[in-house]
Parts: C-alpha cells; structure tokens; sequence
C-alpha cells in the first residue's frame, strides 16, 4: 500500500482535508479504473480534475502530494493514497459493501494487480501512438524541468526509482518519439497476457469466477484503451468481447470510459491517416 509518509508530503493544505478527495483527469486509465470502483461502492467524493497534458500534474503544488507526478492520487481524510491499484485495495478494505474482492483471494489479487500495472508504461506506449495525435514533443521543456525538480522525490521516505523511469518514458517521447520496436514488444506483452485472460473467461464469467471483482475493473480499462487503439480484440481474444460488452453494460462503468465527440473524431482522423500510411497499431505490432 502506498500510504505517503509525512516526509514524503510537501503540499500541506490537504493533511486537514476531510472525506473523500480523487485527483483524477476524465480520460487516464488509472483514474478510470478508480473512479468505477467508487461508483460500484457508492461512495461521495470531491472531484479534482487536473489536465495532464498541460502539465498540470508537474506543479510544484501536486508534486507535493503525488512526488511521481501521476494520477490518480486520494487524499481520504487528510491521508495521501498514491497507485490506483493501491487506492482501489484500499477502498475495499474501508468500504467492503459491495464485495470487490473475494475472501482469501487478498494476496492472488495483489500479485495478479500487480502485473496488470506492470503492463502500465506499455499501455502508455500504445495510447501515445495510436488515439489521438500528440504533437512532436508531448510534454513541453516548461513542465519537464517542473517535474525534475518539484516535490520530495521521495516515497515511503526514499528516493523515488518510478520517478527515474518516468522522466525517461517522458524523455523518450519528446526527442526520438515512440519506436516501432517499442509499440511491438509493448503489443506482444498484451497479446500473451490477454490470451491468458480470454482462457480464464472461457470457463467463469468473471477474472475471478463467478462474481465481479477488482480485477474486471483494472482489465475493462485496459481492454477499452486497447479497442480505442485498434487492438483486434474480437479476432485475437473473443471472450473478452461478451465480457467487455456486460460489463460496458453497466452505468457505473459506462459513464467513465465516455469519450467526448470531439476527441473520438481526432482519433479517426488520425487512424485514417494510419491506414493510408500502413502505420496502424496492426500493422506496426504485426498482430493481424
Ligand atoms: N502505477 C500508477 C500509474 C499512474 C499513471 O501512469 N497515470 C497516468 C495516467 S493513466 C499519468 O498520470 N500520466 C502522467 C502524464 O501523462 O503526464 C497507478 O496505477 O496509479
């Protein structure tokens, strides 16, 4: 669990904060995945919506309460929960009702959050090159310099290595743009770990079985990116697609994948332009 440290926080404001506070931005995967989480529980929340792409998450001020400059962060009565994996554990453990994760699964559950989000930076790799355009250098040298030196640098009182390898992802994307290699080991590691899951779906209704857990909702996310990408689901993984499709369904998962109008027609466009130049996420991972 990240649970931040005192030493860890700089931002003071929010360690008198009361109730439930998400730092979040509509379309990320991982406050998608949190903010489902807090709707199948019913929980009242205070929305802080932070618009990543002009560098808002790089402030010297969110900094202080997310040192590796990621959302979603939750401040829950003036504590700092970072990882949304740990945040959705977390909600489940202060608010069991209903059931997210079933009795005695706890530690399988960590492990198998675990390498969902192991998969996070590839998921990001994908999202950058096939939804919308993202410009030559996605984060300006402005918020790159923010970000190298805002916060503590630490969590759970040490250095912080996700930060190194953040700056490096950021680094990457701003000079030599993302690889073709890049998108193809990111796409394989997908394709190994979705079959896994088609198997697991062709004999229970659910990731875990017979009820809906956590890890449908960590999946969904990824899956729905993935589509949004041009990822052949329904040709490469078809039980995922009935499962998908329920759980799509539902309003509480419904209302957070929302794309609005105007972003879906720039992914397109840019798909279209993809598929005049043979560049789409197919044909560059090789996955037809
Ligand atoms: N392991 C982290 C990953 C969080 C993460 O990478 N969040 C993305 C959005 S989905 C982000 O904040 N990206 C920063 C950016 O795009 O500037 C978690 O699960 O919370």
């Amino acid at each position: 669990m990240v649970q931040l440290l005192d030493e860890d926080i700089k931002t003071r404001d929010v360690l008198t904060w009361k109730g439930l506070h998400l730092f979040h931005f509509m379309s990320s995967s991982c406050s998608q995945k949190t903010r489902i989480v807090l709707n199948l529980k019913g929980l009242a929340w205070e929305s802080h919506q932070l618009a990543l792409r002009d560098g808002e998450n790089f402030t010297d001020w969110y900094l202080g309460i997310n040192p590796r400059g990621l959302v979603p962060t939750l401040v829950a009565d003036g504590e700092v929960h970072i990882e949304s994996n740990d945040i959705i554990t977390l909600l489940e453990e202060r608010y069991p009702e209903p059931k997210l994760i079933p009795a005695g699964a706890e530690d399988r559950m960590a492990e198998l959050l675990e390498h969902e989000d192991d998969l996070h930076l590839d998921l990001r790799t994908i999202t950058f090159r096939f939804t919308q355009r993202r410009g030559k250098q996605p984060k300006s040298d402005e918020a790159m310099a923010n970000y190298r030196t805002g916060g503590t640098g630490t969590v759970l009182g040490r250095e912080d290595p996700n930060k190194a390898r953040e700056i490096a992802f950021w680094d990457t994307a701003n000079t030599t743009g993302i690889s073709d290699d890049a998108v193809r080991l990111s796409a394989s590691r997908f394709r190994e770990a979705l079959d896994g899951l088609n198997d697991t779906l062709n004999a229970s209704p659910y990731l875990m079985g017979g009820e809906l857990s956590v890890l449908d909702v960590a999946w969904f996310i990824y899956v729905n990116r993935l589509r949004s990408c041009g990822y052949p689901m329904e040709a490469l993984h078809p039980a995922l697609t009935g499962w998908f499709d329920g759980l799509k369904a539902r309003p509480e998962f419904a209302k957070e994948i929302a794309v609005p109008p105007e972003v879906q027609a720039a992914i397109d466009d840019h798909h279209a332009e993809q598929r005049r130049e043979g560049r789409t996420l197919v044909d560059v991972a090789g996955l037809a």
